[in-house]
């Protein structure tokens, strides 16, 4: 080609080409977010008191990504865990193209080793906040979540403005490890986790230290629990007189609902999980494991102290101390206490209240396309506590989940026979000879890995119904998360679901678009997606302990579309002959 040119036209055209490369280049690294992670344990003491914690690069809530809308994200995770295997989640990223990202451990890929190295890819279509975390037993309980942030493309403006903006990752925190809580679980007898012994803030919480004062460190150099050690010290919301602050606050709890509020002060809510709301303003802010939201703040407040910003444990009969952040007013010092008791928040019994809020949500205008009118196929999702051979269980319409050793996206795409049961699970539940506000009657259940398979494009209805426990008078909130889609909420109710009059009452005009919704001791729940996204995914309540305990199902849609995956997802089960290279 360049001989026709000579020399010096050979030299223009490959300086030429070189430029051209390296705009390329440029231009497509600006559209690429890469991190490298090192996830491992190491000793800290996130509420003074010292244990293992996983952490990535060193920390704990680990890095923050951030992205542009329609960027890709390359996360390479080392797992260093040492005897751990590892799976990561991107929640509320619908990996559109990607299901083999989805990082659900058993579902989308085998688990990463201890020692291997995997590469997660995904494009973050969506503006918004989201979370990461661990996808692998009760992996997250030990201190592996972080944020991600999708910031706007250039040029698109939100509905909203602020001055500036803080992160806010809630969380429950156990002194026992996930290890031990995994083993309780799965015992006879059963060992359940408990109420957690602190509330974090963006990894920080306050133990009372009195209470385990006898007790060495890892070192031996001092007390296991210590409150002057500065990884425990409050985290602190740096904020200006006048000025308007946008808090990205996310529930990554394994266990509690959560009430957020700051001392003080209102707050507008104008996201959730990813999607815009109608504004409303509260002084209280419910999140439920596995949401997320965007609350505007105006610094208005007497700016001579500090406020507290504080969390407190809602839906369960709190045993935990509140969790407390510094609302920190410049120029006083950001470690300067209030000196006003940290507020309790609202009743935690007080279901109609949470109701009210989680039904004040409404979609903004002209952000979410809306829902269509009709559904083709209705699931019935009726979940139980139960009991199988003695042990402790979860079910979705009398059926435990487990895991199955393939997993299923391998399994379905590569044609992998007898990995999981084919049998469709039961849609529907017999409700004539069940009463919801007492315990079940016969309380056996039966384990399953069967899926729900999904038309492509179909619209799906999944009506959630909440039972009463084993023991009496007990009905909890569970929050469910969907993957690989985000879905309109179309009602909330008490009682039993009523296929006649209930649907007359669906929001069919706004209803908020989310990620992950609860069900309401006694109550329904209905919400309705398009399956247009292929792939494998999981659908659960995002309480850890209670998806390990079976309370989760799964759904195949278009799998025929999916394309050629990944070896790095294959390895385990059937799939082992598919990863040699
Ligand atoms: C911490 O625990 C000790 C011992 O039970 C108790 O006396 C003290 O009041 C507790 N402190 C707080 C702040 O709760
Ligand atoms: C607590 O930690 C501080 C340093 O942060 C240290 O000086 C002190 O001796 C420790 N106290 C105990 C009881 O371990
Ligand atoms: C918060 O809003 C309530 C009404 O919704 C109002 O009564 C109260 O004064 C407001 N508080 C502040 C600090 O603005
Ligand atoms: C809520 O719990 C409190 C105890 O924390 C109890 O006194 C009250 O009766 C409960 N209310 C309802 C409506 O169950
Ligand atoms: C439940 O299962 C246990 C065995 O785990 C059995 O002994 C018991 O009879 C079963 N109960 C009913 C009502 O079927
Ligand atoms: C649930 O499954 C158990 C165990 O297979 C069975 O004994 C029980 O009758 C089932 N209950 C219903 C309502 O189908
Ligand atoms: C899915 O269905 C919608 C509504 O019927 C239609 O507009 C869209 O083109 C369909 N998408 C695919 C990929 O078939
Ligand atoms: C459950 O609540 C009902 C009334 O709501 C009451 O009559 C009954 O005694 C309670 N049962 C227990 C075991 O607390
Ligand atoms: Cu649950």
């Amino acid at each position: 080609m360049g001989k026709s040119y000579g020399i010096r036209g050979r030299l223009v055209w490959q300086i030429a080409t070189v430029f051209l490369k390296l705009m390329l280049i440029s231009c497509v690294e600006a559209r690429i977010q890469s991190y490298k992670w090192k996830v491992k344990y190491e000793y800290k003491s996130p509420d003074c008191y010292e244990k293992l914690v996983i952490t990535i690069n060193g920390e704990s809530p680990g890095p923050t990504i951030f992205a542009e809308q329609g960027n890709t994200v390359v996360v390479e995770v080392d797992n260093l865990l040492v005897t751990e295997n590892l799976a990561i989640h991107w929640h509320g990223i619908r990996q559109i193209g990607s299901p083999w990202s989805d990082g659900a451990n058993g579902i989308t890929q085998c688990p990463v080793q201890p020692g291997e190295k995997f590469v997660y890819k995904f494009v973050v279509d969506k503006a918004g906040t989201y979370i990461y975390h661990a996808h692998y037993g009760l992996q997250r309980s030990s201190g592996l979540y972080g944020s991600i942030h999708v910031i706007p493309s250039d040029g698109v403006k939100e509905p909203f403005s602020y001055d500036r903006e803080h992160t806010l990752l809630i969380n429950d925190w156990w002194h026992k490890s996930s290890a031990e809580q995994t083993a309780g679980l799965s015992s006879i007898p059963f060992r359940w986790v408990n109420e957690p012994q602190s509330l974090l803030i963006q990894g920080r919480g306050a133990y009372n230290c009195s209470l385990v004062n006898n007790q060495l460190n890892s070192l031996g150099t001092g007390s296991i629990c210590n409150t002057t050690n500065p990884e425990c010290s409050p985290h602190v919301i740096p904020v200006v007189f006048g000025k308007t602050y946008r808090l990205r606050i996310a529930s990554v709890t394994s266990l509690s609902a959560i009430n957020f509020m700051i001392e003080g002060h209102n707050m507008t809510i104008v996201e959730a999980d990813g999607n815009y709301v109608e504004p409303v303003v509260v002084q209280n802010l419910n999140l439920y494991s596995g949401e997320t939201y965007s609350v505007i703040v105006k610094a208005d407040n007497d700016p001579s102290r500090n406020y507290w910003a504080a969390v407190n444990i809602l839906g369960r009969m709190p045993k935990t101390p509140t969790g407390t952040a510094v609302f920190n007013y410049y120029p006083n010092h950001p470690k300067k206490p209030p000196l006003t008791t940290p507020p309790n928040g609202p009743l935690w019994n007080d279901t109609n209240y949470a109701l009210a809020q989680s039904q004040s949500l409404k979609a903004l205008k002209g952000f979410n396309p809306g829902p269509p009118f009709s559904s083709d196929r209705a699931i019935n999702m009726f979940f139980t506590q139960n009991k199988i051979e003695g042990f402790s269980r979860w079910s979705i319409n009398n059926f435990s989940f487990v895991l199955p050793s393939t997993p299923y996206l391998i399994a379905l795409k590569q044609n992998l026979p007898h990995t999981f049961d084919p049998t469709p699970p039961p849609e529907k539940y017999d409700l004539q000879n069940y009463d919801i506000h007492l315990p079940p009657k016969n309380p056996n259940a039966s384990y399953s890995d069967s899926i729900y398979r999904l038309d492509f494009n179909s619209t799906i209805d999944i009506i959630l119904q909440n039972t009463n426990m084993l023991d009496p008078n007990k009905s909890e909130t569970h929050p469910w998360h969907l993957h690989g889609h985000h879905f309109w909420v179309l009602g909330h109710g008490i009682g039993v679901f009523d296929p006649v009059n209930d649907p007359k009452k669906y929001n069919l005009v706004n209803p908020v678009v989310k990620n992950t919704v609860p069900a309401f001791p006694y109550g329904w729940t209905v919400i309705r997606f398009r399956a247009d996204n292929p792939g494998i995914w999981a659908f659960h309540c995002h309480v850890e302990a209670h998806y390990y305990l079976g309370m989760g199902v799964v759904f195949e849609e278009g799998i025929e579309r999916v394309a050629r995956l990944p070896k790095s997802i294959m390895g385990c089960g059937k799939s082992k002959r598919l990863a040699r290279p």
